[in-house]
């Protein structure tokens, strides 16, 4: 009777399934790590959330999934069958697609409905609030260029048609609304725990404006404005990303992501001379 368990299960199947079992050991100790950045704007927990959701419901599918394959390959594997696998019937074999389907949606894009969507109207739907600061953001081949709209709280006019090397912008320097905005280069300022609002926008082909820290993540596209907020809730500097592969430069398209205390941010403000 030993001989034939042994028989039944040579060492290849058993190491196989050994194999199997060992994905899922591996995975769960890899996926129960930290690997995000740490986390500085309000709403990241939020996007967060929806990242360990699908990190732990995929991940139970893996486990399971590799579990019961690891068991099927001891149970049956070796034995002859002779001719394709048929279902017993038509039916059968339709529950057996639909179901999984079906519960995989749920689970999936349910799951990333209900905990992403509040996170999405936040972010994007909902008008920033009124004390929010804003903060214009034109991409370029390869730098940011970032505009304050200074004490008067308007952005002068841009125009393509003005756009020469010493004015990346093209403003108008002539009217009023530009001569008390602020200009800088590949660093943004911001004072803590206000809401900011980013116009993004882009001179010439997709970018991606990238604050890992703040799970914030926009493509910049050309001839679009977009907008969209957020709170920062750490003080420090952070790394501002280009996340589009955008030209040959692509990789020194960085910038730097300033968080400062409420009463720093206003004296660095009042620093700045204007664009005049
Ligand atoms: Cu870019």
């Amino acid at each position: 009777m030993a001989n034939n368990v042994v028989r039944k299960r040579p060492l290849h199947r058993i190491l196989l399934a050994a194999g199997m079992w060992l994905i899922p050991v591996v995975a769960v100790i890899f996926g129960a790590g930290n690997w995000l950045p740490p986390l500085a704007s309000e709403h990241g927990a939020g996007i967060d959330g929806i990242l360990r959701y699908l990190l732990i419901t995929v991940g139970a599918l893996l486990v399971i999934g590799h579990l019961v394959l690891g068991y099927f390959i001891l149970r049956f594997g070796g034995q002859e069958r002779v001719g394709p696998f048929r279902m017993p019937s038509a039916r059968t074999e339709r529950m057996w697609s639909l179901v999984p389907v079906v519960i995989l949606a749920l689970v999936a894009e349910g799951g990333v409905l209900v905990l992403g969507l509040p996170v999405w109207d936040k972010f994007y739907a909902s008008a920033a609030p009124a004390d929010s600061v804003v903060i214009e953001v034109t991409a370029e081949q390869f730098a940011w260029n970032v505009r304050y709209s200074g004490p008067d709280g308007k952005f002068g006019p841009t125009d393509p048609k003005r756009i020469t090397l010493n004015e990346p912008l093209g403003l108008d320097r002539s009217d009023p609304a530009t001569k008390d905005d602020i200009l800088v280069l590949n660093e943004i300022w911001v004072p803590l725990g206000l809401p900011v609002q980013i116009l993004l926008r882009s001179k010439d082909t997709l970018h991606s404006f990238f604050l890992p820290n703040f799970r914030v993540k926009q493509d910049a596209v050309p001839g679009m404005n977009i907008q969209f907020w957020f709170v920062p809730t750490k003080v420090g500097t952070f790394e501002l990303a280009c996340a589009e592969l955008c030209g040959l430069g692509h990789f020194e398209m960085r910038g730097l992501f300033h968080v400062l205390p409420r009463e720093e941010f206003q004296k660095w403000l009042s620093e700045q001379s204007p664009a005049q």
